[in-house]
């Protein structure tokens, strides 16, 4: 029979979904009761937080929660550059003042205006960021203000407000202006609040996002004002920037020398260093209503999804050769990227990337600051940010669906159970562990709770229209008026300033109403899939040529941090239906060649058999060796604690058992170690991703800890595998289970097999030798190209370079100076180890194939 061909299958699969109800869908309803009373938790924990900072910190910066006192710069031991958000101006209370409002608690919102007023000032002899008080404390005041005179004709409580908090706006408005005094236009990224930038010399670099982040407060606080100076400064910071753009690329670089605006990093992603100035391109467009931002942002987002975008995952690449990513991992700050593609209207691509982030969420619990495209942790603080959640607050608001609030469920629960301390929330050091650190950032008051809040909440909840604001990158209010009422509306600036800007296209978002479960399920699927792991041991293929002809058939390259390569596809970043069809072609022949090198890099898959079921299951690096033909018998129970992160508490129930736990929180081998010391005989990890199975989803073998003391075997569960052990084990409560290794159980209970005289099970080697050939073929089409290309290069180019360093910048400074690592390009004559991916060698053992397995 002919094959049908791959594209029609894939678009049965589509129309398959399209009209099945999923058990997501389903189970995703929430009903008015639950949903009021998760509001009614997320102001509870507001009040936690806010309460704890007043009694405790104020008038510092911030609260300390695990020392339960404040934290004042110059007096509580310097983090270095973090410490730049700290004014000693009372932050915490400034950046709080509108979340007061949106409680409605006016009483509050009253008395904390009050000692705004009367506390804070600014003449301090403190350098800080311009970004970091741009937002928080300038936007901040604004918002408060605005929202104080739009309540007060109906709030007896706020009548005596008289405008206040514009006049602290303006003193520090004029404090920050002075660091736009450069020949570019483009702010410094630091100034000293008393003595502007003297003594600030060597301040030569600022990130993009920090100097592209201040127009909507500047720009409202001159049209409050009646004083244009700060909207003009910050205009012509951005129109600066515009220009520095990659022409052909229309993609930003991270960083800028802020005296002759050269970029200082050219990597460009949607995240840390960038991420708010696309932001601001568009909210400046809605606030002032100035098309050249919405002309510029228009551009800037056509690139990103061109370049940056691959399907849901979103990784950073070179902003002058845009085929090349130049990380391998994503942060956590990009979270914003879906809330903002909501506003822009183009709620699909909004749609994937959520679900490719929740699922980073439920794999984490929390969403590490940074993570690599298959999920694992590169850098594992967690801040206790709101990217996520301001994503899902907007999703939920333009799709209605009740997954945004399961979603913000999950959210809440982790919040409650791993971060709330006796005095606030503490921020988490690493996701792996969750050790606290002292710590809790303004914008978990400004943003996180807010955005909790209103997820739960309804538009009627709060105090004024939505509709009527902007929400600012912190979450602050900025009233739509501003366009037309504000004293300096004519400074509202329709003439297009760039020699470009006649030719600006408008594209059309795609704003075509849809379920947005429609857009995830197969998102899951594909994310849970072989497409989403590291698929062949290829060598890292930089060359864009090579590149070019598989993301023509939708398919992207990424390598990940430890070398390994990973192969994604995504049908509609195909050039054509053809291409399409080729990709997915191509993706096939990958993964059964990546099945077979699995066997071949020693991962020998272990079984269990329930009932008179087989499924696969993953072993361990440690523990006894479940290779060969011994078979283990035994009935299974569950540990309590069910995560076994500490010792068991009911070994009296499982000793000479087979002891179930859960996946997380802890490493394998800890588990694993306290079952063993409870007397089991074979321990049962159960996967927390839901809905898991071996049949989406990459087995993998649990790694160890280097130590050697766990003694009985372990192996691993798929979550659907899982569920069916688990329910086999409700029905018949003396339930036997075998492990083994898988080729072994098949052999001997595979259902023909019962007198033990089976075939041996071959896994199918005539068609995988026959993918492999053609696979071999395939590749060896892109080397020769690439070989042919290389030496037309080879007189033209340097012999090896050496990358821009892979240095982490965000605009609160966090990943500053945090991790930098070089990288070698070479493209001939290199020591062995310098060589990369030009090499024929294509197929390379990874250097290690359990990364999977950590936690
Ligand atoms: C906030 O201060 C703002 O949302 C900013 O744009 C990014 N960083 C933090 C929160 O993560």
């Amino acid at each position: 029979m002919e094959k049908m061909p791959c594209y029609s299958i894939l678009l049965v699969f589509i129309f398959a979904i399209i009209y099945v109800k999923t058990d997501e869908e389903a189970s995703s309803h929430m009903s008015k009761t639950e949903r009021i009373s998760l509001r009614e938790e997320s102001r509870q924990m507001f009040y936690h937080a806010y309460d704890a900072y007043m009694d405790n910190a104020y008038p510092a910066d911030e609260l300390m929660p695990l020392s339960c006192k404040g934290r004042w710069r110059g007096v509580t031991p310097s983090r270095g550059d973090m410490d730049d958000v700290l004014g000693n101006f009372s932050l915490t209370l400034v950046d709080s003042l509108d979340t007061l409002v949106v409680m409605g608690d006016f009483a509050e919102f009253s008395r904390a205006i009050k000692l705004v007023i009367n506390d804070v000032t600014f003449d301090h002899d403190i350098v800080v960021s311009v970004f970091e008080t741009n937002i928080r404390m300038l936007g901040g005041l604004l918002s408060a203000h605005v929202l104080a005179e739009a309540l007060k004709g109906d709030v007896p409580v706020l009548e005596w407000y008289g405008g206040e908090l514009l006049a602290m706006a303006e003193d520090l408005g004029r404090r920050l202006l002075p660091a736009f005094n450069t020949s570019t236009g483009i702010p410094h990224g630091r100034i000293n609040l008393r003595h502007d930038i003297r003594g600030l010399s060597e301040s030569r670099e600022t990130c993009t996002a920090c100097a592209g982040t201040m127009i909507l407060e500047m720009a409202a606080l001159s049209r409050l004002s009646g004083n244009p100076v700060f909207e003009q400064k910050a205009h012509k910071a951005m129109d600066r920037l515009w220009k520095i753009r990659h022409r052909t690329s229309d993609l930003m670089g991270t960083v800028i020398n802020i005296h002759n605006g050269d970029w200082v990093r050219k990597d460009s992603g949607v995240g840390a260093g960038i991420d708010s100035y696309y932001e601001y391109c568009l909210k400046a467009y809605i606030l002032l209503g100035d098309e050249k931002y919405l002309a510029r942002f228009i551009r800037h987002y056509n690139a990103v999804m061109k370049y940056i975008s691959r399907g849901p995952i979103m990784l950073a690449v070179h902003m002058h050769r845009p085929h090349l990513q130049s990380r391998n991992f994503m942060d956590a700050l990009l979270a914003f990227w879906p809330g903002l593609q909501v506003l822009l209207g183009d709620v699909r691509p909004a749609v994937e990337t959520h679900e490719m982030l929740y699922q980073v969420m439920q794999r984490h619990t929390f969403i590490p600051e940074a993570f690599t495209s298959d999920f694992q942790v590169h850098w594992g603080q967690h801040p206790l940010r709101p990217e996520f959640l301001e994503s899902t607050y907007f999703l939920h608001r333009a799709t209605g669906d009740d997954h945004y609030l399961q979603v913000g469920k999950t959210v809440l629960r982790a919040l409650q159970v791993h971060t709330k301390v006796p005095c606030g929330y503490a921020a988490v050091n690493d996701v792996r562990t969750r050790v606290h650190e002292d710590r809790m950032d303004s914008f978990v008051i400004a943003e996180t709770f807010k955005y909790l809040y209103m997820l739960f909440g309804e538009d009627k909840d709060l105090p004024v229209k939505l509709e009527d604001y902007v929400l600012t990158t912190e979450a602050h209010f900025l009233p739509l008026s501003l366009a037309t009422d504000g004293k300096n509306g004519s400074y509202m600036t329709i003439k297009i300033d760039d020699e470009d800007d006649d030719k600006y296209k408008r594209t059309c978002p795609n704003t075509a109403s849809l379920v947005a479960e429609k857009v995830r399920q197969p998102m899951r699927q594909m994310l849970g899939s072989k497409a989403a792991r590291p698929p062949a041991r290829l060598r890292p293929l930089n060359d864009p040529r090579q590149i070019h002809a598989l993301s023509d058939m939708g398919i992207s390259v990424l390598t990940l941090p430890d070398g390994r390569v990973q192969l994604l596809y995504t049908v509609n970043t195909a050039k054509s239906a053809k291409d399409a069809a080729e990709g997915l072609n191509f993706m096939r022949e990958m993964s059964k060649f990546n099945s077979l090198s699995d066997t071949e890099n020693g991962v020998v898959a272990a079984g269990i058999k329930i009932n008179n079921k087989i499924f696969p299951a993953g072993p361990g690096h440690f523990g006894k060796d479940l290779t060969g033909s011994t078979m283990y018998s035994g009935n299974p129970a569950f540990a309590i604690p069910i995560d076994a992160c500490t010792a068991i508490e009911n070994s009296k129930d499982v000793v000479g058992k087979f002891v179930i736990a859960t996946r997380g929180d802890c490493t394998f081998a800890q588990k694993v170690r306290y079952i063993q010391e409870a007397g089991a005989t074979l321990a049962i990890i159960l996967d927390n991703v839901k809905s898991s199975s071996h049949e989406t989803t990459a087995l993998f073998a649990m790694s160890g800890d280097g130590k050697d003391d766990i003694e009985i075997p372990a192996i691993f569960l798929f979550s659907r595998e899982g569920l069916y052990l688990t329910s086999s084990m409700q029905q018949n409560p003396e339930l036997v289970v075998t492990v083994g290794e898988l080729r072994s159980l098949k052999q001997q209970f595979e259902v023909g097999c019962d007198n033990g005289n089976c075939e041996p099970v071959t896994d199918a080697v005539p068609s995988d030798k026959e993918s492999f050939d053609h696979l071999k073929k395939v590749l060896s089409q892109i080397v020769a190209q690439f070989e042919l290309s290389l030496s037309n290069e080879a007189t033209s180019q340097k012999s090896c370079s050496e990358e821009p360093k892979d240095l982490l910048v965000s605009k609160d400074n966090k990943f500053v100076n945090e991790e930098v690592r070089s990288h070698k390009v070479c493209t001939n004559g290199c020591d062995e180890d310098e060589r990369s991916s030009e090499t024929v060698d294509v197929y390379t053992t990874p250097p290690n194939t359990n990364k999977f397995g950590d936690i």
